[in-house]
């Protein structure tokens, strides 16, 4: 296991200084954050991305994400241009030694909270997900918005993209992914990456767009539909960990032995009601989820790709981007890198 770390470039108040003197951490997670989504990335900027990463003493382990345009997963005529430039970012990011590509395959909604900083009885903040609120949202035309979302749309535009699912069924959105995994997944190979798709955050369907990676079932479908090392997975405990009838160490077990999880996300959650959840400490006894059972699993698989702490809690006075401060996350990896060397010392 190789622990990284996720660092959202230049303007992330969490500085690779910073990430650098976290015990145990061998890389970074990151993007590049000013390419329009469907573009593809420029060489020249990849390529001071990882200088400026390595000049840090680190290594540009993941990238996450490269986002897939809103035609590709509604299958409009564009998506044969689109593809390719997301191609042209593959063979790209290859080139430059980029190992491993995470992505999603989320209609307009990217991960989604109610609230993004829900005061815990100790002081810290949390991001939280409430069904009852979310039912209760509007996304075109209340005023929320998330920092996980592309802030590219105006509200109409919104309007527009979410009406435009309306004849979007799970099976449509299927054969679409069907259709890019086809394509690049050949490329993927060539260029020398593995493509890791992160799974529904969170994995049910939200103001009814339709989701599709939400279950060992869905994740199944869409890994044999193209069968190829590149065409892998990325386990995230607190996404798939939200729905109790995920069996997260099946999961493990099952795509860790056919070499196809690429990427680890383990944090912990606290499940608080039908579809409803806090996301928690990364610690088992803080969460609903056994940290060392997950961990126990991946150890179990020979996994040694990259893996993160995922979101934390804001502790200590730390500002920031919810989910993505620097405090609760180092104890994060400090403690995910603790139960590591006990299976280490004590498995074989
Ligand atoms: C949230 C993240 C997601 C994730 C993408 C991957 O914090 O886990 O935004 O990066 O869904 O494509
Ligand atoms: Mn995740």
């Amino acid at each position: 296991m190789k622990m990284t770390f996720r660092w959202f470039g230049q303007d992330d108040p969490v500085t690779l200084q910073n990430i650098r003197q976290i015990p145990g951490i061998y890389g970074i997670v990151t993007a590049l954050y000013d390419v329009p989504v469907g573009e593809a990335w420029p060489m020249p900027s990849i390529l001071a991305l990882k200088e400026t990463i390595e000049s840090a003493g680190l290594r540009l382990a993941v990238v996450e994400s490269v986002p897939v345009h809103e035609d590709i997963k509604l299958g409009r005529p564009s998506r044969d241009r689109l593809i390719d430039n997301y191609s042209q970012t593959i063979r790209r990011l290859g080139a430059a030694g980029v190992p491993v590509i995470c992505y999603n395959f989320m209609p307009v909604f990217d991960w989604t909270r109610s609230n993004l900083a829900h005061v815990l009885p100790d002081g810290s903040t949390a991001l939280t997900f409430e069904n009852e609120t979310i039912s209760r949202m509007d996304p075109v035309n209340g005023d929320l918005s998330l920092p996980g979302w592309d802030a590219s749309y105006t509200k109409d535009e919104m309007g527009q993209l979410i009406a435009a699912y309306a004849d979007v069924t799970e099976d449509v959105l299927f054969d679409n992914l069907a259709y890019f995994l086809e394509r690049i997944i050949p490329v993927a190979e060539e260029a020398g990456v593995v493509m890791a798709i992160h799974p529904d955050d969170p994995p049910w369907p939200i103001f009814g767009l339709p989701r599709i990676v939400s279950s060992m079932a869905q994740l199944r479908r869409l890994t044999e539909q193209v069968e190829s090392p590149a065409n892998g997975i990325t386990f995230c405990s607190g996404s798939l960990g939200a729905n109790e009838a995920n069996d997260l160490m099946a999961i493990i077990r099952h795509f860790g032995s056919l070499g196809k999880l690429h990427f680890a996300h383990t944090r912990n959650i606290l499940r608080t009601g039908p579809r409803s959840f806090q996301e928690s400490a990364h610690l088992s006894s803080d969460g609903s989820i056994d940290m060392t059972r997950v961990l126990e699993a991946l150890h179990a698989t020979g996994f040694e790709g990259p893996l993160r702490p995922d979101h934390g809690r804001m502790i200590w006075g730390e500002q920031g981007r919810p989910g993505y401060g620097l405090f609760d996350r180092a104890l994060g990896a400090a403690y995910l890198n603790g139960i590591w060397e006990a299976l280490s010392k004590t498995r074989s």
